[in-house]
């Protein structure tokens, strides 16, 4: 896993240089965000559980996928389709503290496609599901804060389709 200060210093290192004033502004940045991620943070872990129902109520309950023959249909697959809303709005944090989404493709996106396709997991509508979840998260935190944390969770959406 990798954060906005490890991908800065390593990229210099591998040119064997100091910082450039490119990477500097990015550190830059980066530091004077810091408190934003953390307060961002601290809201969506003390609100997550109320986030993944609001985005479930927004764009699942009700549809072709919680009815009979639909992925969601029984309690079992219903839990699993909750459980996986809660890594990605989990896992989106850890990126967004970072600044960096090395660990989406580590711990989240890897093989993950094959794995929904091998199920009949429907990706379109688990990326609606993380879109509807971007606004309810945005909703909380503020449209900075919101920004932010929708980058990753774009960055999630894009490593599905
Ligand atoms: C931390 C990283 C991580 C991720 C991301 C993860 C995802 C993940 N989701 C799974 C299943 C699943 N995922 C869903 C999700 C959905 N179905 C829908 O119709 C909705 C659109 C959607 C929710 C938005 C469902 C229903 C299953 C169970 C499918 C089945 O067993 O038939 C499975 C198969 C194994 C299992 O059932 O637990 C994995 C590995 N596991 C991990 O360890």
């Amino acid at each position: 896993m990798q954060d906005a200060i490890t991908a800065v210093i390593n990229s210099s290192d591998v040119q064997g240089k100091y910082l450039d004033s490119s990477a500097l502004d990015k550190l830059k940045n980066y530091f004077a965000s810091g408190e934003l991620r953390v307060r961002a943070a601290t809201s969506i872990s003390a609100n997550a559980a109320t986030i993944v129902k609001e985005a479930v109520a927004k764009s699942l309950l009700y549809s072709d996928v919680t009815r009979p023959g639909g992925n969601m249909y029984t309690t079992r697959r219903y839990a699993a389709c909750i459980r996986d809303l809660d890594y990605y709005l989990r896992y989106a944090t850890y990126a967004m503290l970072a600044g960096d989404p090395s660990i989406l493709d580590e711990r989240v996106l890897n093989g993950l496609k094959e794995t929904y396709n091998s199920l009949g997991v429907p990706i379109g509508t688990t990326v609606q599901a993380i879109q509807a979840m971007k606004e309810v998260t945005a909703g909380l935190v503020g449209s900075d804060a919101g920004k932010e944390m929708g980058v990753y969770f774009d960055y999630i959406c894009s490593g599905l389709s």
